[in-house]
């Protein structure tokens, strides 16, 4: 099955590079190569909370809906660091931290990779990531020096957990994070009104030169905007800049179905065309369709868009098992479950096992 040799393939070559390299300066380069040099029919598929919960269950152990339905683990597992900064012992999904370093592990064991975004609390007015009701955040962050040394505490709690990521043979599990997503919409403190592209740039690099201060070495970073931007130009507005980041990606949502082809093809060609230029790879870092209502929408709608082009991976969102109807991957039983298994042998979804 192509499926079954493409898995083969993946898994020796992140087999042999992890065995051969144990140094976690090159291990970082490393990851960054696996991803480059995909076959570029190919793209891992990933999930986000894939082995914490689903539909009807929270915390079993070695199980994911995605695996339920076509008998294998997403290549690519998405976690969140959301709460992390608190010092809390669960993000704000309920997911453990402890858990997530445990898969974290397992998922490099199995030839995976893993990749982090970061919900973190709005430190200026003690609110939600979505709390955008003071517009001046980010400013502070960077000048206010109360805010700033909160700041970096926080920063340092995610380093912590970064360099947790150890394996058996005490290398670390190079990750790719990716902070300050959707930057290109106003719904995030870090948001497109919410501060200057300047102060956001300042951010990311603040971000960088802390976790690296910190003895961060397994960690490549991921650009990760909305659909908003149409140009080169506007997208790179506030990009951090090739010494930061090494995944140019986009998150584009199935919220517009009549104009869904086009908007995902022309964001994955900006995309593309940005990574060609830079020398980044090329993602999907968050897609799907909340509650899948089309039987066949991984084979006929997602799959024909992302046949035009070239990305190392794509994301789909949570099964929620506290949201009703929140769910953008299969689980047995529902509509899309068959098509979802087409959709995993037809060969360009990339799984481990
Ligand atoms: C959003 C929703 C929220 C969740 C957040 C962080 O898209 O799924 O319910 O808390 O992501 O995972």
């Amino acid at each position: 099955m192509k499926k079954l040799t493409l898995i083969a393939l993946v898994t020796m070559v992140f087999f042999s590079c992890q065995s051969t390299k144990q140094n976690s300066e090159v291990a970082v380069q490393t990851l960054f190569e696996r991803l480059q040099n995909l076959p570029d029919s190919c793209f891992l598929f990933g999930h986000h909370d894939s082995p914490m919960y689903g539909i009807g269950w929270f915390g079993d152990e070695d199980r994911s809906d995605v695996k339920s339905v076509c008998g294998s683990w997403p290549a690519m597992m998405s976690f969140d660091l959301g709460g992390l900064e608190l010092g809390n012992d669960r993000n704000l999904d309920s997911v453990s931290f402890q858990r997530m370093h445990d898969e974290i592990v397992k998922q490099d064991a199995r030839g995976g990779v893993v990749t982090l975004s970061w919900h973190l609390r709005n430190p200026k007015t003690g609110g939600d990531s979505w709390d955008v009701s003071d517009t001046t955040v980010v400013r502070s962050v960077l000048n206010d020096s109360l805010l700033h040394d909160k700041f970096l505490g926080w920063l340092d709690n995610v380093a912590q957990f970064l360099n947790s990521l150890t394996r058996a043979d005490g290398s670390k599990v190079e990750v790719i994070f990716r902070p300050w997503h959707e930057h290109t919409g106003s719904w995030f403190w870090w948001g497109q009104k919410l501060c200057t592209a300047e102060e956001y740039k300042a951010l990311w690099k603040l971000t960088a030169d802390r976790l690296k201060e910190k003895g961060v070495s397994n960690a490549i970073y991921a650009y990760s905007p909305g659909t908003e931007p149409k140009t080169q130009e506007a997208y790179l507005e506030r990009y951090p800049g090739d010494d930061i980041i090494s995944v140019v990606g986009v998150d584009c949502y199935y919220s517009d179905p009549a104009n869904f082809f086009t908007k995902m093809d022309n964001a994955l060609t900006l995309v593309e065309t940005v990574a060609k230029q830079h020398g980044k790879v090329a993602a999907l870092t968050e897609t799907g369709f909340e509650g899948i209502k089309e039987a066949d929408w991984w084979t006929q709608t997602l799959l024909p868009v992302l046949k035009r082009h070239h990305i190392a991976y794509m994301v789909v969102w949570r099964n929620a098992f506290n949201k009703a109807n929140h769910f953008f991957a299969p689980y047995p039983g529902s509509l899309s479950a068959d098509n979802f298994k087409a959709f995993a042998e037809e060969g360009s979804a990339m799984f481990v096992k």
